[in-house]
């Protein structure tokens, strides 16, 4: 009986000799058993990887007891539950944030010091876990740390990709991709779980089949694998919850093609088994392009199917009426990656648990909330209707009978406005007929969230206009927020002490809010002097970083001036170095006497460009010719150096942004739906030089436009300058640069021939010859304001200061309370 169980429960805790101890004798004795007998080392002889290993699992069992009670807590109450579902999910390193998370970083310090290493020295030695690309997959990493932080009952979902997001090399200048087999070395922050498997099906018919004398329609499946659960814990911060990210890997399935080996082909099915451990294989490494390809679908279908059967299980095993699933279980989309899930719910709730189809359909729109990413509707994910019949029969069906439904609902509202009804449509008629990922989300989901309050303001506008206007309550907008912990205290401890001996507490770790604190110490001198400092110590640390990757010695002096995101046209790299040449092209033609008054800068760019995205590649490469350039013109000296940053990722962004005096955000006002990586270079006291775009409006709104360096057209503009096409203004010293890069004089003439027509008069989609001239103005802004310290440090903190909105824990409570209704539970000490 359940007594006997307690019993036993007990005495085992009891020789466990309770929870793990974490005082520093404790934790070396912990770390010393790893090393030998996790990692298999002599305890005389292992080196700093391998103690990063043993330190790594030490780490991990403690984590696992949080992450046992947090889970038990929450079966027993029952709370309702979020399932946060995304494709991507960029970690980076855990080793620090776990340490921190858990409140035991000192003990850690001084147990290793005891054993003779440095804590900071073995952290180094892990790897990123870069299962995403960029913003939209360090947002959901953030999130994740928000709802543990906030004890939240969450999960999150994900896939294992065995391959993460690809190396990036340069050689000569030029991007190459290198796979990152990131668990070559062992992971130990996953707990692999070889009994939670589910079998996921593909291809096969459609059959009808009698059901109490009705007729169904059922899906005879023509292949399977099995999707084994990999468990990843985290930690909340000053709190005991620690939840779950589930990542799924697909293995061959026991009963795959048992027929051929009854037919002797033994060495071709043990081929074909290999098949279906592709599907998890590989993350795809482009954001916002979607191909139509068959594995990918594969992939969703693998990650939808997985997702849900477990989340459907643990409901039962609680639950006996599916009428209660909307108030147990909230289901978010992150992005239309996952969205097919609306499907496969409606297979699940109609297929195989025989609700009536209007039933099902109630309890999933109720279930379901969806958070899009994206401005453009070239953006939108499109799937093949071939390949979805062909992959998925049963599910396509159901799709148009969704879409049936809606278009007669939509009919009975709107009349037959047919344009109106075929731009709702989740069927794209054409050529190629296509489902639309986004309307089906749209219309499957009871919210549908914007990422910045510009952004929803554009969905409404255009993108989405039908559907707002059909059903203006269901739009939303959390603007974007990114985590304190990791920006702030992982990243920059030095900041972190600093802000926490001003404010006289640490409390703003868990409330971001209370870094307004700050702004009673901006005139204080003794402040503004250990805030020098700081930066003084971060922009060491990139120093030392840049000469080592680059061989270039750049002076702490200089004005360090960094972009660092995805390679995008639309985030105007281009812009930034036709900048540059614009600089080095003035500092040539200056009077020696002149130079004097010259504010010496280093610019540094980094960042990935999507493997098929040619122009991307070129301005990468520009980059680089023009570094070469610039660097070895001994003329030119300290004045200013240009270095790029060779694969940029989270872990490189950790020491690049807390060491950056300012950072630049120049997407074409109207294109950034939010932007983060401005947010991260906020909360570390640099100052932002950006368009009014995405979440810059937001930050204005909390630092005010005194602080920071606002340049280029207003979102409200830019239709207006495109339409003027040929006969738009274009400053005369953009013509001048442009020109260098077409005469060569960087060399690669040819190559960077057609980089150069992007943005040739007429042609210039993004607007750089029309933001050309306001640009240099606020860099001019920036370059004064950088010789008055005074007034610059008095921005830099008043930039930290107001940066407590843009804290992932504000966004999450918003979604909490307005999209999900969930509650806080916090599970006992
Ligand atoms: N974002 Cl659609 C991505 O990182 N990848 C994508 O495929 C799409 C969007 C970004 C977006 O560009 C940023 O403006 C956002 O801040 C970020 O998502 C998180 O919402």
């Amino acid at each position: 009986g359940v007594g006997e169980r307690r019993a036993k429960a007990e005495r085992m805790f009891t020789l466990m000799d309770g929870f793990l101890k974490n005082d520093p004798l404790s934790l070396q004795k912990d770390i010393l058993n790893h090393v030998e007998y996790t990692v298999a080392r002599s305890r005389f002889s292992f080196d700093d990887f391998e103690a990063y290993q043993a330190l790594s699992h030490s780490v991990r069992d403690r984590l696992i007891e949080r992450w046992h009670d947090t889970h038990s807590y929450f079966k027993r109450t029952k709370p309702k539950r979020l399932y946060f579902l995304s494709l991507e999910f960029l970690m980076g390193r855990s080793l620090s944030n776990s340490v921190i998370n858990l409140g035991i970083q000192d003990q850690y310090a001084e147990a290793l010091s005891q054993l003779g290493f440095e804590f900071e020295v073995l952290a180094e030695q892990e790897g990123d876990a870069a299962l995403g690309n960029g913003g939209l997959a360090r947002l959901s990493a953030c999130q994740m740390d928000s709802l543990a932080t906030l004890d939240y009952p969450a999960w999150g979902y994900g896939l294992r990709y065995e391959y993460g997001l690809f190396r990036q090399v340069i050689v000569d200048g030029f991007q190459h991709e290198q796979p990152d087999y990131w668990l070559n070395f062992g992971n130990p922050w996953e707990i692999e779980r070889i009994h939670v498997t589910y079998e996921v099906k593909f291809y096969g018919t459609v059959e009808e089949i009698d059901v109490n004398g009705e007729k169904h329609r059922v899906w005879v499946p023509g292949e399977s694998v099995e999707a084994v659960a990999y468990d990843n814990p985290i930690p909340g911060y000053g709190t005991r919850n620690t939840l779950n990210l589930r990542l799924w890997a697909a293995k061959p399935s026991n009963k795959f093609d048992l027929e051929a080996y009854n037919t002797g082909d033994y060495i071709n099915s043990v081929v074909n088994r290999q098949r279906a451990e592709t599907i998890s294989n590989v993350l795809y490494p482009d954001d916002r392009n979607h191909q139509g390809k068959e594995l990918r679908l594969k992939q969703q279908y693998f990650f939808v199917s997985a997702s849900l059967q477990d989340i459907i299980r643990r409901f039962k095993e609680a639950h006996n009426n599916f009428d209660e699933l909307p108030d147990k279980v909230a289901l978010h989309l992150n992005d239309t990656h996952p969205s097919l899930s609306i499907a496969e719910i409606m297979r699940i709730l109609v297929d195989e648990e025989h609700l009536g189809w209007n039933k099902a359909w109630d309890i999933a729109c109720e279930v379901f909330s969806f958070t899009t990413h994206t401005v453009v509707a070239e953006g939108l994910e499109k799937i093949p209707v071939d390949l979805l019949g062909s992959l998925l029969p049963r599910h396509l069906e159901i799709l148009y009978q969704i879409n049936f439904n809606f278009m007669e609902e939509l009919k009975k509202k709107i009349g037959l406005d047919y344009n109106r009804l075929s731009r709702m449509s989740i069927v794209e008629e054409g050529a190629v007929k296509n489902i639309r990922m986004a309307n089906l989300a749209i219309v499957g989901s009871h919210i549908v969230n914007g990422v910045s309050k510009l952004h929803l303001d554009t969905l409404k506008m255009t993108t989405f206009k039908d559907f707002y206007e059909l059903w203006p309550e269901k739009f939303q907008f959390k603007t974007n927020g990114v985590t304190q912990r990791r920006w702030i205290v992982v990243s920059n401890p030095s900041l972190c002490a600093l802000i926490s001996k001003w404010l006289g507490t640490e409390a703003w770790i868990r409330n971001a809010d209370l870094l307004t604190g700050l702004r009673d110490h901006v005139d204080n001198t003794n402040f503004h002097q250990e805030w020098k400092m700081v930066k003084r110590i971060n922009k060491m640390r990139l120093a030392e970083y840049i000469e080592a990757m680059s061989g270039v010695k750049v002076s702490l002096d200089a004005m360090f001036d960094v972009q660092v995101k995805r390679i995008h046209e639309y985030k105007r790299q281009f812009l930034n170095i036709l900048g540059i040449i614009h600089r080095y092209d003035c500092l040539k033609n200056m009077d020696k006497n002149d130079r004097r008054n010259v504010v010496p800068r280093v610019c540094i760019i980094g960042g990935k460009a999507a493997p098929g995205y040619e122009i991307a590649k070129k301005i990468i490469k520009l980059c680089h010719s023009v570094a070469e350039k610039i660097n070895n013109d001994a003329d030119i000296g300290d004045l200013l150096k240009l270095v790029f940053i060779p694969d940029y990722n989270v872990s490189v962004a950790e020491l690049v942004i807390p060491g950056a005096d300012l950072s630049q955000h120049l997407s074409t006002a109207g294109h950034e739906a939010s932007g983060t990586g401005s947010m991260k270079f906020l909360m570390n006291g640099c100052l932002l030089l950006a368009t009014a775009d995405g979440s810059t409006v937001e930050i204005i709104e909390e630092i005010g436009s005194d602080n920071l360096f606002l340049f280029g057209a207003k979102v409200q503009e830019v239709a207006e300058l495109r339409e003027k096409g040929s006969t738009l203004k274009i400053p005369l010293q953009f013509a001048r640069v442009l020109r260098m890069v077409r005469d060569g004089y960087f060399g690669y003439k040819e190559y960077f021939k057609s980089l150069c027509d992007t943005v040739e008069i007429g042609k210039d989609f993004y607007l750089l010859g029309s933001d050309f001239g306001s640009y240099l103005e606020a860099q001019a802004a920036a370059d004064k304001a950088f010789v008055e310290p005074e007034k610059w440090i008095k921005m830099s903190i008043l930039s930290v200061a107001g940066s407590g909105r843009f804290s992932s824990d504000r966004t999450i409570q918003e979604y909490a309370e307005r999209t999900w209704k969930i509650v806080p539970s916090r599970c006992p000490l």
